[in-house]
């Protein structure tokens, strides 16, 4: 049962931050070139909302160009749970190959690469992210807007992701992790991390400012108060429930507005921050939430986009954006100079919060928890179990 299995090591290591290594991380962290297996287990399906099934695969070879990791950690990013349900309107790997691995925040060790990647060692850690590749050479990925890029590859969605013990990535976009941290703590800062500070920095905020997390008790709402409280700003969460109040708070929420028990959250959350809070980060998966941020941003503020759900618009009154002279707008995961800084955050120790771990083949079930909005913070799937 996935109860029994979860640790949850929330916050238990404040005063070393990065100390905690699993056992199991420091024995699997030894694969060579020359033990690399001809199959592994991994999460495949093969229609949208279909059977999530855990089996055998063969282990991809790398292209000229990529890395095979040996993926130790990942984590459940609710991407994922859009990737496999199919309600985007962008086609999936399904389209082309009729089978899709999962994941984007994947953690592990490089074992194998191709014949043209250079800088990288076998031994080190890297990190498969979102943005596994991109051709970089458009107006796009010159400028650094690489997940931009009309040719992007993205793990878990176009390309076979981190729910297998084997992945590939790009070596150019794969991230580099620092040897002395905890792979499974770091793994949802791969995808959730990089999204969070990318936002944080679009809102262009000043230490001792007031920021919205809206979402604030999920997986990319705890690593945004985190990385909120790192750069100094005044955190209110919003979100639902006692635990995810208590998890935001305990993570350096100031305040907190639960939208399950609050009747107008927009005055709330203007009550609490004198006027609206500069900026807003909104990471719900509700479209009803996005709008409302619209109300509640102070005058001058700046209100960031970044949860993804389907179908959803927002509709901002022409008068009201003038007068306020308020921003809007998207944010997308982050490049690789975001990424290298989201992980130099977390490696300083900045950054903490709630993780749960599973096993691979727990993983249908994790999809049943955050279609229910029940899971406060991460779960880090080690694919080994
Ligand atoms: O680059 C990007 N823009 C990017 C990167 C990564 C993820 C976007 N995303 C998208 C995901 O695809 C997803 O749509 O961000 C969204 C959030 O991902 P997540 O943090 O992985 O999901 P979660 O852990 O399920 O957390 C969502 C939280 O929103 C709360 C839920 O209670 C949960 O804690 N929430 C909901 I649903 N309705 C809310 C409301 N009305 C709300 N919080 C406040 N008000
Ligand atoms: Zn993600």
């Amino acid at each position: 049962m996935l109860s029994n299995s979860i640790r949850s090591m929330a916050l238990k290591r404040a005063a070393a931050p990065n100390a905690y290594r699993p056992l199991a991380q420091r024995f699997r962290g030894l694969a060579t070139a020359g033990k690399i297996p001809d199959t592994q287990k991994a999460i495949i399906f093969t229609e949208h909302g279909g059977p999530l099934e855990y089996k055998d695969i063969p282990v991809p070879k790398p292209k000229p160009n990529e890395l095979l990791i040996n993926v130790k950690a990942s984590g459940v990013c609710h991407t994922d749970l859009h990737a496999w349900l199919g309600d985007w309107p962008l086609d999936t790997k399904l389209a082309t190959t009729g089978s899709l691995v999962g994941g984007h925040e994947g953690a592990g060790v490089v074992v194998d690469m191709g014949e043209n990647v250079k800088g990288w060692e076998i031994g080190d850690y890297a990190g498969i992210k979102w943005l596994n590749g991109s051709c970089l050479s458009c107006e796009y990925c010159e400028n650094g807007n690489e997940s931009n890029c009309d040719h992007a590859d993205l793990s878990g969605y176009t390309h076979d992701g981190s729910f297998q013990q084997y992945a590939t990535a790009d070596a150019v976009q794969a991230a580099r992790i620092p040897k002395d941290v905890d792979l499974f703590k770091v793994a949802p800062i791969l995808c959730a991390g990089i999204t969070v500070y990318k936002a944080l920095k679009t809102a262009g905020l000043k230490p001792g400012q007031w920021v919205a997390i809206s979402g604030a008790g999920g997986g990319l709402g705890s690593l945004a108060v985190q990385y909120a409280k790192a750069m100094g700003l005044r955190v209110v969460g919003i979100d639902g429930g006692a635990e995810k109040e208590q998890a935001a708070r305990k993570l350096g929420a100031e305040a907190f507005v639960d939208f399950t028990k609050t009747k107008d959250v927009p005055a709330a959350v203007k009550d609490i921050t004198g006027g609206g809070p500069h900026g807003v980060i909104n990471v719900s998966v509700s479209e009803q939430a996005m709008q409302q941020s619209l109300d509640y941003v102070r005058k001058k503020g700046t209100v960031v986009l970044v949860g993804l759900p389907p179908n959803a618009k927002v509709t901002a009154n022409v008068l009201d954006t003038v007068v306020k002279s308020v921003d809007i707008v998207g944010s997308y995961v982050g490049n690789r100079a975001d990424s290298a800084e989201a992980i130099d955050f977390f490696a300083r120790g900045l950054i903490d919060y709630p993780i749960h771990i599973a096993g691979l083949s727990e993983l249908p079930e994790i999809y049943k928890k955050m279609e229910k909005g029940e899971i406060v913070g991460r779960y880090v799937l080690d694919t080994y179990k």
